[in-house]
């Protein structure tokens, strides 16, 4: 049985990237609705919908376990999944937001995401529920992710976009940035070039991983060893951009 992950578009591998990394044994079953993304501008309820269908659709390949790998779409519909599932579901903002109150020095900590995940608080929520009394920034940047759907995430003009896009951050005293969004990995270089070096980024999605691995152990389901691990990749969009992309970040070419 695999695990499945899910996304609105090639964010979403960021989290299967890691995942190739700590559970080697494993298959993944990945679905990207690019058909519909992105979310971030949606009503929550909509991004349910969509969610709804796309985990139904992982469900139906008989997956052990569910991650959400975009927060927008944890925060519309971990609630919902975890009540109507009954395998078990791993959303992203929970261990970012562990791992942003563990690292940080000062308190001060940093949230770039899209529209819905800002507007939600979440990350603020979750941060001052670990660690009362830190300050938590919320900016929302939509046009990393059309950056990185684009494929764009490399050249240097996109450097300079995501550099302007960081500007009111730069001037607000914080050690610690959440990558609040699962597509924003793929521009790590550009965003920690804007930040400068005393900025320490975290990214939830990887983080998640961990907690992956926790729960398949817990519940006695990890891949036996002698398994061979699959991979298999779904987009509700354009199979060859998808392909492309997702080729350029993961460095693999099946
Ligand atoms: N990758 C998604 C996230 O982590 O929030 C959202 C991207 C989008 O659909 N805007």
């Amino acid at each position: 049985q695999a695990i499945g992950f899910l996304d609105s578009g090639v964010g979403g591998l960021t989290v299967v990237k890691e995942a190739f990394k700590q559970l080697p044994n494993e298959s993944f079953i990945f679905i990207g609705d690019q058909a519909r993304v992105p979310y971030g501008p949606r009503p929550m309820a909509e991004v349910r919908r969509f969610v709804a269908q796309t985990a139904f659709f992982l469900v139906s390949k008989q997956i052990k376990l569910l991650v959400i790998a975009c927060n927008t779409a944890t925060v519309a519909a971990l609630p919902l999944l975890r009540e109507r599932l009954s395998i078990p579901v791993v959303g992203v903002i929970e261990a970012g937001s562990r791992k942003a109150a563990a690292v940080s020095k000062t308190g001060h900590i940093g949230v770039i995401a899209t529209e819905g995940t800002i507007k939600s608080h979440a990350y603020q929520q979750n941060l001052t529920a670990i660690r009362p009394g830190a300050t938590v920034r919320g900016l929302a940047c939509p046009q990393f992710v059309t950056l990185v759907e684009r494929g764009a995430a490399n050249l240097p003009s996109s450097s300079a976009k995501v550099k302007r896009q960081l500007r009111p951050f730069k001037t607000q005293p914080m050690d610690t940035l959440i990558l609040g969004c699962t597509h924003f990995p793929i521009l790590r270089t550009a965003i920690q070039a804007a930040m400068g070096p005393t900025v320490q980024l975290v990214d939830p999605g990887a983080e998640s991983v961990a907690i992956v691995k926790q729960v398949l152990a817990d519940k006695h389901l990890l891949a036996d060893r002698d398994q061979t691990p699959t991979a298999q990749f779904y987009t509700t969009g354009g199979a060859a951009h998808f392909k492309r992309v997702a080729e350029q970040w993961l460095q693999r070419d099946n």
